[in-house]
């Protein structure tokens, strides 16, 4: 069933301000997207199914009209969420689509569950953009659908190019998780409705994103929030395998940024393009630096290395300066601070 919520005010129908869908805009880096896309002067209609999203990311919202929230899910479709609140506001001009299955993990364990709603719900999108003449879709992949590449750092054309039989030699193929196949397959897709359907597209592959309203509860939430969440409450902080696997961590009013301009510039159709900031950072040097900068008594231990663990990470970010004129800029102290203050007090 479909639930759609506005402010109570009368909706602003300012063909000015653009309507931007924002799918999965209730979750961590779509509310932060929302939030930059409505101070861009976008009117924002957050389509949700609130399985992993929180109406409290969007509580800064509560009663403005300029954003509408549509309880649904993207993999059941968008036509009919979306009639009643277009009739309102008018059509949805462009599109964030950040709705997923993010777990790697969960992938692994629940194949069909990823690709009903990484895959489907991806098709669904492409198909209201296609019959409603949107403008831009702006698509959420990720670095999980390279594997393990074998030079550093990893540039946007290192996609699935397995060498020969080499991957049934060598136990890896690219991309190594039912997550990652169905955001290549989805990135295909884009492709494909942007050549023949004429819907604009840009791909965003995100590295390792971390920052406020990032969920610490499951075991695979991502490591900053985790420790984040350890060390504010002086708990012991696990570091698996021997920490010196690098990964490359990108604050996410960073990617919510870039998110936004994507959305709205007619530019970058096409575009595939990394999201991080080329510098690599080890989990040993992460632990360390989040103690220290909350003065933590959390004791820093190692477990075994999670199965399938890729060694090194860090990206190639020339094509995001080219293509958006976007680095990222906050630095990681910096980002770990806001972290941590939200850690302390979330808002
Ligand atoms: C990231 C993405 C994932 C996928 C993948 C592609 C996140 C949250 N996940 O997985 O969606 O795109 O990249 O390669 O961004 N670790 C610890 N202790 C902990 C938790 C984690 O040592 O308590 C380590 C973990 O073993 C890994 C590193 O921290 O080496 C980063 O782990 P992660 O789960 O944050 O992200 P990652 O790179 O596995």
């Amino acid at each position: 069933m479909t639930q759609t919520t506005q402010g109570t005010q009368t909706p602003p129908n300012d063909s000015s301000q653009p309507v931007v869908a924002v799918t999965g805009g209730a979750g961590f880096i779509g509310s932060h997207t929302v939030d930059r896309l409505v101070a861009a002067g976008c009117r924002v209609v957050v389509v949700d199914d609130f399985r992993t999203g929180k109406r409290s990311n969007l509580a800064q919202w509560h009663s403005d009209p300029r954003v509408a929230i549509v309880e649904a899910d993207v993999a059941d479709g968008l036509f009919a969420p979306l009639a009643e609140i277009t009739a309102t506001m008018g059509p949805i001009e462009r599109i964030v689509h950040f709705a997923a299955q993010t777990s790697v993990v969960h992938s692994v364990a629940n194949p069909i569950c990823d690709m009903r709603i990484n895959y489907i719900g991806t098709t669904q999108v492409l198909e209201y953009a296609r019959y409603t003449g949107v403008r831009k879709v702006v698509f959420s992949s990720s670095a999980a659908i390279y594997g393990e590449v074998s030079t550093l750092p990893v540039t946007e054309a290192m996609v699935a190019e397995p060498e020969g039989d080499a991957p049934m030699q060598g136990g890896h193929w690219q991309p190594m998780s039912p997550y990652g196949i169905d955001k290549l397959g989805a990135e295909l897709l884009l492709h494909y409705y942007a050549s023949v359907h004429d819907v604009p597209c840009t791909i965003l592959r995100f590295f390792n994103v971390y920052g406020p309203r990032q969920d610490p509860k499951s075991p695979y939430s991502g490591v900053i929030s985790i420790f984040a969440d350890r060390a504010m409450r002086g708990a012991p902080l696990t570091i698996f395998g021997d920490g010196g696997q690098t990964r490359d961590f990108v604050y996410v009013g960073d990617v919510a940024r870039l998110a936004a301009h994507a959305c709205l510039s007619d530019s970058g159709n096409r575009a595939v393009v990394n999201v991080a900031t080329g510098r690599e950072t080890s989990v040993n040097e992460l632990a360390h630096t989040i103690v220290q900068i909350c003065e933590s008594t959390s004791t820093i231990s190692h477990a075994e290395a999670r199965a399938g663990e890729i060694e090194r990470s860090v990206a190639a970010v020339d094509r995001a300066r080219k293509v958006f004129d976007f680095a990222a800029e906050v630095s990681l102290q910096d980002g770990l601070q806001q972290t941590l203050a939200w850690a302390r007090e979330p808002t």
